[in-house]
This record gives structure tokens, C-alpha cells and sequence, in this order.
């Protein structure tokens, strides 16, 4: 008997993702350039299920139905490159091939353009959720050759996380062509970033600034889940602040104070600077972790350099609840940017996304899934073509509601000492976004005083070009 899909890479996320489409009731083949995990598997999870375990890709390629679905769960980059290679030859017109990888979007764009021109069909999707998300329900976001999905669209919604009052809605839909898939994928990644960050800065002040236990942490935060900034984010970190060590006390307490990354965000914000949109919530928290991976220059520097003593002396429940506002408001403000980006990446790309969609695909199973999100959905269904979330009533009205406790704590936090870069970005976004004028026509006029750069005026069309050193007042002597 053919089987329905094939998958190669047998990682913790390939692995998962087979189980879970065989668990739909799909019969599944899989291969591993490590054979032996293929054993491992069939012997072991996959005992007595759907599955196919295959020695070669060409095993694999004859064990599927036409047109075949191949997805690939290798490492991103050049291993997907020379697998592409490798299946070309095997394959038949109209097979697909699928990455689900964590590939940088330019790659799935060459790669969809290349496949395409071997009679093949391409989708890059993007697929979060990690391990448990892979096995139970993650969040897809497939893009690349449109003929693919219909074929796709069945296996993919069926695996796919369920949202929606009746758990029938799939966080999956059809992104947009080539690389669309992956470029929402990272700005999910990116947006997740930012999300992780206000958290923890939220954490900083109620830890630094309030000298709040773990035990009261715990409470604030399911505070903060029963309310509007339900997430899992929010809910994941109100039950580290209950894990105890082997040894007594907390785990978090013990954890070293120094983040990683796998470079996802600085993607981001590397093709926000390359698009010139403001994607500063995702950039402050990539430097954010910068910051904290140089913990031996932070241990030297703060034997030298001084601060003001961070203990806030107001009152505790309002700043805990003014915190919250920040919380709030600044998450407002990243998704706001995130959704510019994708804009930007789509008039750049000539993609034609539906950004309704895009929030709905995150609603569940991903990392940064969120009630949240149903907001933006109704947001870009009422206004497909909405300029900026912060301009859509709801958000503008809950800018508006916040905005006093976001104030008061970034000017706090200002004065204690306790470095909130999201959230300080966060309010300069929305202050400089919000003005009518902003300080670039003295920048402007700087850049045609020492090199002749010309502005433009307020008062006429036109371009013009000033005698700055002529027309200036000359200096007392
Ligand atoms: P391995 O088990 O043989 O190392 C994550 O690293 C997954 O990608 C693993 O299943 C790994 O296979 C696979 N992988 C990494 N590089 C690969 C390559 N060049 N060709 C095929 N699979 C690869």
C-alpha cells in the first residue's frame, strides 16, 4: 500500500510531525540520512502504525502516492539545497516538495523559482510551535508554488493546530507565494522575541523596583492571564515562578543570566533597516540579549559604574497594575510594527498576503498564540488595508486607556535605574508616530548645510538648497 506523505529528518520536529500525520489517519514514509534512526523509530513510536521506514530516498520516493508530498525536516541551509538535488532526479512532474525548516525566506524564493523550472512544485512552510506543537498542533504557514496547495492544504490543516469557539478553525491557511511562508514565520519569530522581552522587563520591575517574591510573581502574572493579555507566553511564565530546584528554593533564581538566539530576530531586524520600516521592538530585544550575553563585562561594570537605588517607593498595587498597562500598551506597539514589516515585505515581494489570516494562523499552537490575535483578525476584516493596527478603534482606544500607567513606568524605570528598552522603544514609537511633526526638518536642514543634501518645504513644492554659511548669523568673536 502507497503511502500519503513522506518525510526525511528525523529530528525531534520531524519525528513529531510524522506522528502527527499519521495519527490523522494518513499513512506515513520516512527516512533519515542517519538509517539507523529510522529503526530506532519504527521499533519504537511507530510501532505498530502507518508507517513506512525507508533505507534510501529512492525507497522513499517509490513508497508515495502521486502527486507525491515530500517534506524535508533537515537542517536549514545547505542541506536542503543538496536534498533538493538529490529528490529532483526521483521525482515526477507535479510532485511536491516541502520544507518545513526554519529557512531564511530569500532561500524558499530561489528555491520555489528553481523546483518550479524542474516541473516540480515547491512550499516552504513555516511551522511553529516546538516539539509538543509538532506532535499535537502547530502552527502552519505554507508558502511557495500555488498549485501546491490544494494537494497540501488537507494533510496540513488536518495536522494543524484547531482555534475557534467550536476547535474547528486551522492555524493554517495558504500564505502567499515563494518565500511568504517563511517571512511570516519570522516575524512570528521576531514578534516573539519582543513579547519575551517586555515580559521579562515587566519581571525586572516587579522584581528590582517592588522586591516581589516568586510567589507573588506567580500571582500577578495568572492575574494577567485571566485578563486581556491571556497568552501563552504569559502562562508558561507564571508556572516557571512555581518550579522549585532538587535543593530547595526557586529554579529561575538559579538559572545564569545570559540569553541565547538562533538569529531569527536578528533576521527581522536586519530586513526592517533593508525595508527602512521601524521595527524597533524586535531590534531592542535582539540587542537586549546581546547585552545579557556579556555577563563577565556586566559583572566588571558594575563594580564601577553608579545608578540610583531601584526601590520604587509608590504605591505597589497601582505601579503592578501600571506595569500591566505598559505590558499592554508596548505589545500593541510590536504587533503594530511586525504587521508594518510584513506590508513593507509584501509591496516589496509582490505577495499578496491577507494579514487577517496572518493573526489567525498564530491564534494557536504557535509560541506567541494569543486571544489577543482575534483582535487583529477583526482588525484587517474590517480594514483589509488598515495603515497601522495602533489606528484601529479597538487598539487605539486601549492606547489610549493604558497610556498614563505606560508613562508613569517608563519614566519610573527611568529613574530607578531598571533599563526597559521595549518599553521606552515602544512609547518613542507611539510618541513619534502619533506627531504631526517631528525635529527632521532641522536634520534636514543639517544634512543641506555640510553636504548640499536639499530639503523640501512646508509652504511650497519643490526641492531646494540653502547658503547655510552665507545666510547664517557669524558668531560673537
Ligand atoms: P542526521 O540524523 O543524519 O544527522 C536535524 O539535524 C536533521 O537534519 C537530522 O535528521 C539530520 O540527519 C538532518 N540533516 C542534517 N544535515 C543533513 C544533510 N546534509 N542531508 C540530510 N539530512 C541532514
Amino acid at each position: 500500500e502507497l503511502c500519503d506523505f513522506g518525510l526525511i529528518g528525523l529530528a525531534v520536529m520531524g519525528e513529531n510531525l510524522a506522528l502527527n500525520v499519521e495519527s490523522r489517519g494518513y499513512r506515513v514514509a520516512v527516512f533519515n540520512r542517519t538509517t539507523s534512526k529510522v529503526d530506532d523509530l519504527m521499533a519504537g513510536r511507530a510501532k505498530g502504525k502507518q508507517f513506512v521506514g525507508c533505507h534510501s530516498l529512492e525507497d522513499l520516493v517509490s513508497s508515495l502516492k502521486t502527486p507525491r508530498q515530500v517534506m524535508m525536516m533537515v537542517k536549514a541551509g545547505p542541506a536542503v539545497d543538496d536534498l533538493i538535488e538529490t529528490l529532483i532526479p526521483l521525482l515526477s512532474p507535479g510532485d511536491i516538495l516541502i520544507d518545513g525548516g526554519n529557512t531564511f525566506y530569500a532561500d524558499t524564493e530561489r528555491r520555489t523559482k528553481y523546483v518550479e523550472s524542474k516541473g516540480l512544485l515547491y512550499c516552504g512552510t513555516g511551522v511553529s510551535g516546538g516539539e509538543e506543537g509538532a506532535l499535537l498542533g502547530p502552527s502552519m504557514m505554507p508558502g511557495g508554488s500555488e498549485a501546491a496547495w490544494p494537494h497540501v492544504k488537507p494533510i496540513f490543516q488536518a495536522i494543524a493546530a484547531k482555534v475557534g469557539p467550536n476547535d474547528d478553525i486551522p492555524c493554517c491557511e495558504w500564505v502567499g507565494p515563494r518565500g511568504a511562508g517563511h517571512y511570516v514565520k519570522m516575524v512570528h519569530n521576531g514578534i516573539e522575541y519582543g513579547d519575551m522581552q517586555m515580559i521579562c522587563e515587566a519581571y525586572f520591575l516587579l522584581t528590582e523596583g517592588l522586591g516581589l517574591s516568586n510567589e507573588e510573581l506567580y500571582d500577578v502574572f495568572e492575574d494577567w492571564y485571566q485578563g486581556e493579555l491571556n497568552s501563552y507566553l504569559i502562562e508558561i511564565t507564571r508556572d516557571i515562578f512555581s518550579v522549585m530546584d532538587d535543593d530547595g528554593g526557586y529554579l529561575v533564581d538559579k538559572i545564569m543570566d545570559r540569553a541565547g538566539a538562533k538569529g531569527t530576530g536578528k533576521w527581522m531586524s536586519q530586513l526592517a533597516l533593508d525595508l527602512g520600516v521601524p521595527s524597533t521592538l524586535v531590534t531592542e530585544a535582539v540587542y537586549a540579549r546581546c547585552l545579557s550575553a556579556m555577563k563577565e563585562a556586566r559583572v566588571r561594570a558594575s563594580k564601577v559604574l553608579s545608578g540610583p537605588n531601584p526601590k520604587y517607593s509608590g504605591d505597589k498595587t497601582n505601579f503592578i497594575e501600571q506595569i500591566r498597562d505598559a505590558l499592554y500598551a508596548s505589545k500593541i506597539c510590536s504587533y503594530a510594527q511586525g504587521f508594518v514589516q510584513m506590508q513593507a515585505a509584501a509591496i516589496e515581494h509582490d505577495w499578496p498576503l491577507n494579514f487577517g489570516d496572518c493573526a489567525m494562523l498564530w491564534r494557536g499552537g504557535c509560541i506567541i498564540r494569543a486571544v489577543f490575535l482575534d483582535r487583529i483578525k477583526e482588525a484587517f476584516d474590517a480594514d483589509p488595508k488598515l495603515e497601522n493596527l495602533l489606528l484601529a478603534p479597538y487598539f487605539q482606544e486601549a492606547v489610549e486607556r493604558s497610556q498614563d500607567g505606560w508613562r508613569h513606568v517608563v519614566a519610573s524605570a527611568a529613574q530607578l535605574g531598571i533599563p526597559t528598552p521595549a518599553f521606552s522603544a515602544a512609547l518613542a514609537y507611539y510618541d513619534g508616530y502619533r506627531r504631526e511633526r517631528l525635529p527632521a526638518n532641522l536634520l534636514q536642514a543639517q544634512r543641506d548645510y555640510f553636504g548640499a543634501h536639499t530639503f523640501e518645504r512646508l509652504d511650497k513644492p519643490g526641492t531646494f538648497h540653502a547658503e547655510w554659511i552665507q545666510l547664517r548669523k557669524k558668531p560673537k568673536q
